[in-house]
């Protein structure tokens, strides 16, 4: 049955999500003004991305909107500008105007009109216009301000790039208050932001599951990260990834952010090896990261399902604690505390796990944080809001937040253990840390790699949600691995 390689459909999207997006930032935005007893007036002004070509060559690279743009007008387009009045909550587009020739080559040349319906803004005119339709739209005597974007994101330690214009002369500017309080409406999802990312997820987790029924030893592991792509792109009408595919085996599961350009996913399976894919599909603008971690040949042997099962445990200890209130710091913790009594009850740490902990013991196996905000970014932005510092020690230096959990947040839950020389060599010549470490078990593990379970988990009023669906239990996945439908029949 040809129907049986999917169940997905690919939905509508429906553009008040943009228009949601903007209410939201107008609100948030005058009662900043307010409590800042500052007038109710100005424009928001974004520069939508621009189409790159590959270094001197005309070859297009496939253009993705900038990030914002996105969130607060869901413009597919390269060379936009947007605007929000924010007094009035008027929202205006400026589409580039284009050649007559982009019709021979590209197709027709759109009128204003379309760009005004699909996007469901006010008003829409050509970026040549701005200056004169910003001026137009002001009812003030002196010259309308502009709120721009600029503000740091705390994972690239990149600044955004505010919108260029021509006269800017002709404007007050401010470049501090906007990116703050469009970030902090990033971070809290909505009702059809969650649609979007639910169905990124379906159709990811529905690709992990096709990649653990094909897989075996003697396959290359870009074979796994071209049948990943091929369903979410097939079925789930993904034409983009949320990043770039990890698809490990053996040894580089230890690799953190294996699978780029001078590590691309070309070893050949072993019989034996365990494989940790961290792949996730984008649908609109809106992403998934998951990581599944499984045996090639389907079957666990006593040491790879002694460190999955640790790492399940810390994955589920997290998702079952998590509600609002709660410190994410603490959830790092937790996570840390749950792997390290593993491997105290399996003799490869040795000692008091409060003592461990003081000493950040953790960091060896799991170096990175528990997880990040998702969204139109896979590390999406808010993670330190203003006033917030990154902590310093070892492994706690590595989260991509500190925050609070909040209702609405959605966030990713990824614990891992891996067996990193680099990490572990320098660590049993360390005075301190040598006495917590058995030097002969951890010998075992030499060559084991490493295990991540990555999972997106919406924040609730009461607890979480699990948004991601792939088996996470050992003979879950045993049992799919041999060719059990998902979810498993338990008839
Ligand atoms: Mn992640």
């Amino acid at each position: 049955m040809a129907s049986s390689a999917s169940v997905l459909s690919p939905p509508e999207v429906p553009m008040e999500l943009h228009a949601h997006n903007r209410d939201k930032l107008v609100r948030a935005l005058r009662d900043h003004l307010a409590a800042s007893s500052r007038p109710i007036r100005g424009f928001v002004v974004l520069q939508g991305g621009e189409e790159k070509t590959r270094y001197c060559t005309d070859h297009a690279e496939l253009f993705r909107q900038e990030s914002y743009f996105a969130y607060l007008f869901g413009v597919r387009e390269p060379g936009f500008f947007g605007a929000i009045d924010v007094a009035s909550g008027k929202s205006f587009l400026f589409a580039p105007r284009l050649p007559a020739d982009y019709a021979v080559w590209l197709g027709e040349i759109k009128p204003l009109s379309f760009f005004k319906e699909r996007y469901m803004v006010d008003k829409v005119f050509f970026v040549d216009e701005l200056v004169s339709v910003l001026h137009g739209n002001s009812d003030e005597s002196g010259k309308p301000l502009l709120f721009l974007l600029y503000g740091l994101n705390t994972d690239s330690n990149n600044f955004s790039k505010p919108a260029v214009i021509e006269e800017m002369e002709k404007f007050d500017t401010d470049l501090n208050t906007l990116h703050p309080i469009l970030t902090e409406c990033r971070v809290i999802k909505s009702k059809m932001e969650l649609n979007l990312i639910q169905y990124a997820n379906d159709v990811s987790s529905e690709a992990h599951i096709e990649v653990m029924r094909q897989i075996s030893a003697g396959m290359k592991e870009y074979q796994l990260e071209s049948i990943f792509q091929h369903h979410v792109y097939m079925y789930g009408g993904c034409r983009h990834c949320s990043y770039t595919c990890i698809c490990a085996t053996g040894e580089n599961s230890a690799v953190l952010h294996y699978g780029h350009a001078a590590a691309p996913n070309e070893r050949t399976l072993q019989d034996g090896d365990m494989a940790l894919f961290d792949m996730g599909a984008e649908y609109h603008f809106y992403g998934s990261d998951i990581t599944c971690s499984f045996p090639v040949n389907g079957k666990f042997t006593k040491n790879q399902s002694i460190i999955y099962n640790a790492v399940l445990a810390a994955h589920n200890a997290v998702i079952q604690s998590m509600r609002p209130g709660v410190s994410w710091i603490d959830m790092h913790k937790l996570s840390e505390k749950t792997i390290l009594e593993s491997l105290k009850n399996e003799g490869i740490v040795i000692g008091d796990i409060d003592k461990m902990m003081e000493i950040r013991l953790g960091a060896i196996f799991m170096p990175h944080g528990l997880g990040h905000f998702l969204g139109i970014d896979t590390h999406d932005p808010g993670g330190y809001s203003q006033g917030l510092e990154r902590p310093k020690e070892p492994g706690l230096k590595s989260l991509r937040t500190i925050r609070e959990l909040q209702e609405g947040m959605v966030i990713t839950v990824e614990p891992g253990c891996y067996f990193i020389d680099a990490l572990l060599v320098p660590a049993l010549e360390d005075a301190i840390t040598s006495k917590f470490l058995d030097r002969n078990v951890i010998e075992r593990y030499k060559r084991f790699g490493g295990v991540r379970i990555e999972s997106d988990v919406l924040v609730t009023a009461d607890g979480s949600k699990n948004l991601t669906n792939c088996p996470r239990e050992t003979w879950e996945i045993e049992a799919v691995m041999a060719g059990a439908p998902w979810p498993l029949n338990h008839s």
